[in-house]
């Protein structure tokens, strides 16, 4: 996996990896915690230096900013650090960041790079360092997140991580407004319009941010219009808890007020169950309507360890909707449904990052052969195409930008476990 270390090297800034060159120039927040899990394999040295830099552009709040921005770049990515003007906010780091945030995924990828080496994570404070950030950003989604039904919610479609995604359509064409200003594109540069979101979601989600941004991203603004809970970000909430708990553990702290957490998500989780779909949906908290469609965000909850649908879940992947083993990766999307767009971005394409959670979970459920077939897919798939950001999973083709940092760092995260690495094996 020499081809992946070179891309990892590539986008590596000093301090923190990019997703990738062109189109995403600054650090993301979920993205890190991926990029951590393979650089692991590398340095693991650098996939604690990844996991510090995220962490050390925590806001007051506790609350772990979206995007920590390179102000020496602001006009190749849209909308940058002159939107947000964070230093005008209270509570907001010493450095520029977005104010929206992105999914929970960090406490498990501590784990996992401490893991890689306890001693070299004992010797430079890892762990205690890393288990402070942590909680207090769980404590700013328990606090300033957490709804009455005992989920979190999303604030915008970016905050899911899954921008495009068909849950957000009715509760984005519900919204009267569009953003009034300029609406710069700079990743068309990069990517083909017609594997992008389009501007006129664009115009959405600008007005979006732009309000947020406007009352100081204080998450009181009593008339916002969207507020969705979302499965995968639960999912990987409660499964992030579940992480902490090992690592309160391993400092000697009690492990059982995360696993309380954890186990209060996991039956919160249900309200979000759909019978008639057979998967986990996402609710807008605004109309109180679940969004009937299904997405791998909905198949997501795998991932938590005492689930009460997993046989359900595990006939979806492998049915015509995920068609697991057949498709290339998991579909963002269902592949039979109207609004499957195999090229579009979350729309249907297949993610390396949520194929990797989905082949974490099989292994974990002891759906071993599943688990590595996904797994070696997705470490040929990376190879093959230079890495790219997602690709058609019909036909396989690349899509997006190419020499994406996550599909290196987790295609070389598989192929290590895979070839069994020891402790490490799939
Ligand atoms: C995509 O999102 C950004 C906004 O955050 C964008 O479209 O410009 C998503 O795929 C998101 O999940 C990812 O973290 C980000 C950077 O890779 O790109």
């Amino acid at each position: 996996m020499a081809a992946a270390t070179r891309v990892l090297a590539r986008n590596w800034r000093g301090s923190y990896t990019v997703p990738a060159a062109g189109l995403y120039p600054h650090q993301w927040s979920w993205d890190s915690a991926f990029i951590a899990i393979g650089l692991r394999h590398i340095s693991p040295r650098r996939a604690q230096q990844e996991l510090d830099t995220i962490f050390s552009a925590q806001w007051a709040d506790g609350r772990l900013p979206q995007i920590v921005f390179n102000p020496r770049l602001d006009v190749h990515y849209s909308p940058g650090a002159a939107f947000w003007r964070s230093e005008r906010i209270p509570g907001s780091p010493p450095v520029p960041t977005s104010g929206l945030i992105q999914p929970p995924n960090h406490a498990l990828a501590v784990l996992l790079v401490h893991q890689a080496d306890p001693e070299a994570s004992a010797r430079r404070r890892f762990l205690p360092r890393a288990y402070e950030r942590l909680l207090a950003w769980h404590g700013y989604l328990a606090d300033r997140r957490t709804d009455p039904s005992g989920l979190v919610h999303v604030l915008h479609p970016w905050e899911s991580g899954m921008d495009n995604s068909p849950y957000w359509d009715a509760p984005l064409a519900a919204i009267g407004e569009t953003f009034r200003g300029d609406i710069p594109r700079p990743d068309l540069d990069h990517a083909d319009a017609s594997h992008r979101p389009s501007n006129a979601e664009y115009g959405k989600y600008l007005y979006l941010a732009a309000r947020y941004r406007d009352h100081d991203c204080d998450d009181r603004d009593a008339g916002y219009p969207f507020v969705l809970e979302d499965p995968a970000v639960n999912a990987l909430y409660a499964r992030s808890e579940w992480a902490l708990g090992r690592i309160a553990e391993l400092l000697g702290n009690d492990p059982a007020p995360h696993a309380d957490r954890a186990h209060a998500l996991t039956e919160a989780l249900e309200t979000l169950w759909a019978p008639e779909l057979g998967c986990y949906v996402a609710r807008d908290v605004v109309s109180g309507e679940l969004q009937p469609y299904r997405t791998v965000s909905g198949l997501a909850p795998l991932l938590i360890p005492d689930l009460p649908h997993t046989d359900e879940l595990l006939t979806m992947l492998e049915s015509e909707h995920f068609g697991l083993g057949q498709a290339a990766l998991v579909p963002s999307h269902d592949l039979t449904a109207p609004t499957f767009d195999s090229s579009r971005y979350w729309r249907g394409p297949s993610w390396f990052n949520t194929a990797w959670l989905i082949a974490e979970a099989l292994h974990e459920r002891g759906f071993h052969d599943e688990a590595r077939s996904l797994a070696s897919q997705m470490a040929d798939l990376g190879l093959e195409h230079d890495f790219p950001e997602y690709v058609d999973p019909i036909s396989g083709e690349p899509r997006g930008t190419l020499r994406f940092s996550w599909t290196a760092a987790l295609s070389l995260d598989l192929y290590e476990r895979l070839h069994g690495r020891e402790g490490a094996a799939l």
